[in-house]
């Protein structure tokens, strides 16, 4: 179907006269501008390859051979932001950025990039940044990395980048990107209202506000409509065009010349202050939200219309005709030398190669997952400094301690959250950190979340190996989409070549004694355990502790794996095991890392096996003592990594008793248990199997919490039933 704006174009550029004016190549389009008309005909160039492949989407899609259509016709004006930016300078871009992605290759390279974006509609392997996983805009030797589509999610990741320019320079570790970069993100007008995207502004000005270096420029291209809710107008001016410390810089988008103006103007501020600025672009949304949007049935056709004047390459057009750069018979012909440009390539691409089994579909994750196993050192001698006496340490001590070589080991290494440099964390399991590094290394943050993790995503893309807290499991779930939607997916979407490396340290678990409720004592990973391309530690003694946080440091290193790191907060000082003084939960300092998904055993019992992990293996092992004296020998296993889980391991230590109690201190539905059970029967286990969790409740105040989480005399009961 031929679309309106396609024949408008057409319509108005034949109706115009050419002028009497020549433009010499190098003079500026317009008085003061530093706009060039060689310049401006290769932004319209730019712009009509975007536009074309917006209407090229359209027919591979009516041709059942394309699966996107989301364009950027209206927001062709952000190639000017690319052409006042450097193409070393680090962008993630909104998903109208097509004439940005464009005008970004020209710079660099001869590479085909109307071509790169074809092969993305059609989702084939060929395309270069995902291989056929999404329609991205991305390229590694573009330094654009690519985003889902979750609104505003890249931003806090964005902030993380700009931070990290001078935080690897200070720590004289590699960085991806040269000292005097800027980091750009867009976004959209309705997307500033996302909790995201004001959380990363507001971290980027408390940032600039303590004097920390903050080179980002913040885009919204602001086409007044977010699919079909209207951005009341004035919005985003009145919101973001007086804040301290954001200097702001606006232009109609649809004006060439006054949008590299302002892009440039705005990049000059940022990348000589270091501080952040906001460029607001007012554009126009041309051929509705998708192509499978159908407009009319929330705007008015006058209002549709009344945009196509806006439209910025007849704008641009215009004024190459205007000026005499060009004629209106050259104008059209690029115009339509540009369609049959594109066409011609659609054609081509239209029977790509897809990717054709879930085995090439998952490649990025199970490339990253085998290196990240192969990672686990075998000996940490080279790694360890702290040279005091080989004494019995507890849970909190063997992290401080890990945390401490690895700070060591990995000058790229830095370690932030709320709480954790001054104070020492919470518990204090951070204590001595800052002392013994420095503040660029060690850093307390503020209170948020999303920007902890943000800041844990920038940083690993950048160079540096960001260990992150959060400071209760609970509070993961402010920020998941921080691990679920941006660090996971980044070497799926990216095809490995953009890393996520991280080791995410979170305390959780419950049996707090003397302080508890929900939030300090959450027993849920459910968020956690199902996303693809995530380790999950969950260390419960203080060797383990220890040496499976060194695994993750060097995994999320080897492989840019992103590390989840479960610490039971019930077991951090915990020093002893069945009677007060035993000191049987304290342990030395282990000579080795801990191999990703493989378990741990103890005892060698045959009558009963416990799959455990966490609290549960210190009742579990509680509990084996009181079952020998009813007669049954139990095995207890700490399976230690619950994703992968170690299936191998499990399997083996179940086969040998053939009774097999799964101890689960998380919950009933949605809990670990259910994926350990699973594994067991789908794998050929064949013997007996029972499970026991903690009920599916939030977890109250006081002694009443005991009542909803699992006990020692339930495990108890459940291992006679099963093994008597
Ligand atoms: C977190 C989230 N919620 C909802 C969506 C669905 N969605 C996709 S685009 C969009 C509107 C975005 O509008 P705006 O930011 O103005 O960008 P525009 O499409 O106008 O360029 C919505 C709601 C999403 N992608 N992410
Ligand atoms: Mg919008």
């Amino acid at each position: 179907m031929a679309e309106p704006i396609d024949e408008y174009f057409t319509e108005t550029i034949s109706a115009m006269s050419g002028s009497a004016r020549r433009h010499a190549d190098d003079e500026p389009m317009r008085a003061g501008s530093r706009l060039t008309a060689r310049v401006c005909l290769a932004l319209f160039d730019v712009q009509l390859g975007s536009r074309h492949l917006d209407l090229a989407a359209r027919w591979l899609r009516a041709q059942g051979r394309g699966y996107y259509t989301i364009g950027s016709s209206g927001h062709e004006g952000n190639a000017a932001v690319a052409a006042a930016l450097r193409p070393t300078d680090p962008a993630l871009l909104h998903y109208r950025s097509g004439a940005f992605f464009l005008a970004r290759a020209a710079l660099v390279d001869g590479r085909e990039p109307l071509r790169d974006v074809l092969l993305g509609l059609v989702a084939a392997t060929d395309e270069p940044i995902s291989g056929g996983r999404h329609k991205v805009f991305g390229r590694h030797d573009l330094r654009i990395i690519p985003q889902t589509s979750t609104i505003a999610s890249h931003l806090p990741r964005a902030v993380g980048v700009a931070f990290s320019i001078a935080r690897a320079k200070k720590l004289g570790v590699a960085c991806a990107w040269p000292d005097d970069a800027i980091t750009v993100c867009s976004l959209g007008d309705a997307s500033v209202n996302h909790s995201t995207a004001v959380g990363a502004i507001n971290t980027a000005l408390h940032s600039a506000y303590q004097g920390v270096p903050m080179p980002l420029l913040f885009v919204c291209e602001d086409n007044g409509i977010g699919i079909s809710v209207k951005t009341p107008g004035g919005w985003v001016e009145q919101t973001y065009g007086n804040r301290d410390g954001l200097a702001y810089f606006s232009a109609d988008g649809s004006d060439l010349p006054a949008t590299f103006e302002a892009a440039a103007a705005a990049a000059d501020y940022v990348r000589t202050r270091r501080r952040p600025a906001f460029l607001h672009l007012r554009t126009v949304r041309l051929m509705g939200h998708a192509g499978s949007d159908f407009e009319p049935a929330y705007r008015r056709p006058q209002e549709i219309n009344a945009d196509f004047d806006r439209d910025p390459v007849l704008c641009t057009a215009r004024l190459l005709i205007d000026e005499g750069v060009l004629t209106p018979v050259e104008a059209l012909d690029r115009y339509e030398a540009k369609r049959a440009e594109v066409i011609k390539l659609a054609g081509e691409v239209a029977e790509a190669t897809q990717l054709e089994s879930a085995e090439a579909v998952m490649e990025p994750l199970s490339l990253s997952l085998e290196e990240a196993i192969a990672a686990a050192p075998a000996s940490l001698a080279a790694s360890v400094r702290s040279t005091g006496p080989d004494e019995p340490m507890t849970v909190a001590q063997g992290i401080n301690r890990a945390l401490d070589d690895i700070l060591d080991r990995y000058p790229e290494a830095v370690v932030f959250g709320e709480d954790v440099a001054r104070k020492g964390g919470v518990y204090g399991v951070t204590r001595g950190l800052l002392n013994r590094t420095s503040s660029a290394r060690v850093f307390d943050t503020l209170l948020d979340e999303q920007a902890i993790l943000g800041l844990a995503l920038g940083a690993g893309v950048s160079g540096l190996l960001p260990i992150p807290e959060i400071q209760y499991l609970a509070y993961v779930h402010n920020a998941a989409d921080q691990i679920r939607g941006e660090g996971a997916t980044l070497q799926f979407f990216s095809n490995r070549q953009y890393r996520n490396p991280m080791v995410v340290r979170v305390a959780g678990y419950a049996y707090q004694k003397g302080f508890g409720g929900h939030f300090h004592n959450d027993n849920s990973i459910a968020a956690l355990r199902d996303i693809p391309g995530v380790v999950i530690a969950s260390p419960s003694r203080p060797d383990d502790a220890a040496a499976m946080l060194h695994t993750c440091a060097a995994a999320a290193k080897a492989s840019g794996m992103v590390c989840i790191y479960l610490e039971p907060i019930a077991l951090y000082h915990t020093r002893d095991l069945h009677e007060d003084g035993d000191e049987h939960w304290l342990a030395t300092y282990p000579t080795a890392g801990v191999p990703i998904g493989r378990a741990r055993t103890y005892g060698d019992g045959t009558d009963l096996t416990i799959l455990t992990f966490a609290n549960g293996l210190r009742m579990s092992l509680r509990v084996a003592r009181r079952l020998e004296s009813a007669g049954i020998r139990a095995r207890v296993v700490d399976v230690r990594w619950l994703a992968p889980l170690p299936v191998e391991d499990m399997l083996r230590e179940a086969a040998v008793t053939g009774k097999t109690l799964i101890v689960d201190e998380t919950r009933e539905t949605g809990g670990v248990g259910e994926g350990i059970l699973a594994a067991l029967v789908e794998n050929g286990y064949t013997g007996a199997v029972d499970r026991v969790a903690s009920a599916d409740s939030f977890i109250p105040l006081g002694d009443a919490a005991l009542e909803v989480l699992l006990s020692e005399e339930t495990i108890e009961a459940a291992a006679i039933k099963l093994a008597g």
